[in-house]
């Protein structure tokens, strides 16, 4: 498809209640949106880089500046998703930059093609339970009052952001108050290696999985911790490839793994990942960015994979934002549907989206 120009458009959108994770206490989302200009059709993508570089290295600055100066120079003439692979090769990481764009690409693509992101990727299902991740809290009872109204909304499957001092506390009052419910925790990095015994504390609780105990580079330590408790590891920030998730899986590093496309530079390549697993019966589940309507409807196409076997932090618009950019996704009888319309299946309701934009530059493209 040959594109006349791409759309970088800042917003700001401000959460429902504070997110507190070892790393961050946000209030509101600044994201950045790429928005190509096809012939036949436009697609839009979503970065998942985040303000500050406290998740992992990008930013949201920095992305749209690799954009705007690094990627959209080398879009082929004729583009498609597929060609965005070895086109952007040359640079080196930024996969949230070049994941944006391959999101935006492939919409547009696919919309011509009148089919979804769900049948591109091969989901088969039509709908999927969601996960909520829970931010820490200053107390317990607000805590328990948090997970209270989250399991009464209906949502499958709870996951506490945990740190050393919001570790065992947090997860027995959980179990005390709710029992056998699905439950895990994410760390986020925010151990060491000297720490593997007190994470073994968490192991009584029967949780589904610990999340990215350790910092992103550490595999060994992580392989060398999952000898040291019974609670299953699973990687997400070490998980930056296909390579690097078959990596983990040989090292014994992790025994789940969570996908975000963003972090591994788009949804073929979280595709590859979760086929990799597949092939090893190692359970995927779909991560979050507290994405808007956008990502949400992409990362609800990548939960419907077949691999996909836990629930993901693929919750409702209203866990995060009042007003979504798009129509709201709703928990339906305790299940999120996957959009089934060609693309992305969503679009930006246009009133609210100039409402919440800080700033719009337009990049031609093709002389
Ligand atoms: C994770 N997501 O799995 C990430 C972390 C994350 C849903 O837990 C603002 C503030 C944006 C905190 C994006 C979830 C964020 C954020 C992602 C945390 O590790
Ligand atoms: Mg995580």
């Amino acid at each position: 498809m040959k594109l006349s120009g791409v759309e970088l458009r800042r917003i700001r959108i401000p959460l429902v209640a504070p997110f507190r994770t070892s790393f961050a206490t946000e209030t509101e989302r600044e994201v950045l949106l790429v928005r190509v200009l096809g012939a036949e059709a436009e697609g839009w993508g979503e970065c998942v880089a985040i303000t500050e570089p406290l998740y992992s290295a990008e930013y949201v600055d920095g992305a749209e500046q690799v954009i705007r100066d690094f990627l959209l120079p080398r879009l082929p003439a004729d583009v498609t998703a597929r060609a965005l692979g070895p086109a952007f090769a040359p640079v080196k990481g930024h996969a949230m930059a070049k994941a944006a764009v391959e999101m935006a690409v492939l919409d547009a693509e696919l919309r011509v093609a009148g089919m979804s992101y769900a049948a591109f990727l091969g989901a088969t299902r039509e709908r999927v339970p969601a996960g909520v991740s829970v931010g820490i809290m200053d107390s317990i009872p607000e805590l328990l009052d948090n997970v209270d109204a989250y399991l009464g909304e209906g949502y499958a499957r709870i996951k506490l952001k945990i740190q050393p001092g919001w570790d065992i506390e947090p997860v027995r009052a959980v179990r005390e108050r709710f029992g056998d419910i699905p439950l895990q925790v994410d760390a986020n990095t925010a151990y060491t290696r000297a720490d593997a015994r007190h994470l073994a504390g968490l192991d009584p609780f029967g949780l589904l999985l610990i999340e990215q105990p350790l910092p992103e580079e550490d595999l060994l330590g992580h392989a060398q911790l999952a000898e040291a408790v019974t609670t299953p590891i699973c990687l997400d920030e070490s998980i930056v490839s296909a390579r690097a998730a078959a990596d983990a899986l040989a090292l014994g590093a992790c025994s789940i793994v969570n996908v975000k496309a963003g972090r591994v530079g788009g949804y073929l390549e979280a595709r590859r990942i979760h086929d990799v697993c597949a092939a090893h019966d190692v359970p995927v589940w779909c991560g979050g960015m507290l994405e808007t309507g956008l990502g949400r409807a992409a990362n609800l196409a990548f939960a419907a994979l077949p691999g996909c076997t836990l629930p993901g932090d693929v919750s409702a618009s209203d866990r995060y934002y009042a007003r979504d950019i798009t129509e709201p996704f709703r928990l339906e009888d305790a299940l999120m549907r996957v959009p089934s319309g060609p693309g992305l299946g969503v679009e930006p309701i246009m009133e609210i989206l100039d409402d919440l934009t800080e700033s719009t530059a337009v990049v031609r493209l093709g002389g």
